[in-house]
């Protein structure tokens, strides 16, 4: 009886499609680079819909919404003026929602991340990871201060995201600039759901890290994948941290 239950929750396990683990990274040079000096092509468009080849043509830069709102120029006012970081000419949204990074078919990210900053007044912002089947797989807060200066966010991304959508907290996700941004494929090993914090060890630390996921209303604590955060999630999780890790 018991090995027949067990056997019935490693299927519900194996049906579910559990979210990302997302974890800060500091300063990293990537295997590619987006210093977007080498995009801005204001004879095609000024503000675009999408701007291809961006990251030696593994990415293309994309509106949510397909409104012409992607930008690429050489230094921006507004609130305060923002100029190049390390590179010449610098990257942001007027509009649509935020801004993409969709990466091609097998390039996607495992570790992205780059400089930030506004022009806007409005600090802070969040960036989240989509599967290739456009499904929201995790999410994670951007930190930079209203003052038109650079700041570092990066993150590792397992499973890795075909898209990374940024959305700036002020005017409907716009105006997060950015600037010399670096990219790596995935590489390490599968993640294990249970080890919500990525730790490789499983201990209670997971349980507080899932009880906090979940409170945030993290896609992560969507441990059935049934697009739904309730006590059932709760329960899953416990069953999964039982079975363990191989
Ligand atoms: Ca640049
Ligand atoms: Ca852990
Ligand atoms: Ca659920």
């Amino acid at each position: 009886m018991r090995a027949t239950v067990l056997g019935c929750l490693a299927a519900i396990g194996l049906a579910s499609a559990a979210g990302a683990q997302i974890t800060p990274v500091g300063p990293f040079t990537g295997s590619q680079q987006e210093g977007f000096a080498g995009l801005k092509n204001w004879g095609v468009c000024v503000f675009c819909a999408s701007i291809p080849g961006a990251f030696n043509g593994i990415c293309t830069l994309a509106s949510p919404d397909g409104s012409n709102s992607i930008h690429i120029t050489g230094g921006w006012g507004f609130i305060c003026s923002i100029g190049p970081n390390l590179t010449p000419d610098i990257t942001a949204s007027t509009g649509g929602g935020g801004y993409d990074y969709v990466f091609e078919a097998g390039m996607e990210a495992g570790k992205f991340g780059g400089y930030f900053g506004t022009n806007s007044g409005v600090a802070d912002g969040t960036v989240e990871f989509y599967d290739a089947g456009g499904a929201l797989i995790g999410s994670a807060p951007i930190t930079y201060p209203a003052d038109c200066s650079w700041n570092w966010n990066g993150w590792e991304i397992n499973p890795p995201a075909a898209k990374v959508r940024v959305i700036a907290n002020g005017f409907g996700g716009a105006y997060c600039q950015m600037d010399d941004m670096e990219w790596a494929a995935g590489g390490g090993p599968p993640p294990c759901y249970p080890d919500c914090n990525g730790d490789a060890v499983l201990n209670l630390s997971d349980f507080g890290c899932f009880t906090t996921k979940f409170a945030l209303g993290d896609p992560y604590a969507d441990c059935n994948g049934d697009s739904v955060l309730n006590l059932s999630d709760f329960g899953c999780f416990t069953t999964k941290f039982a079975l363990g890790c191989p």
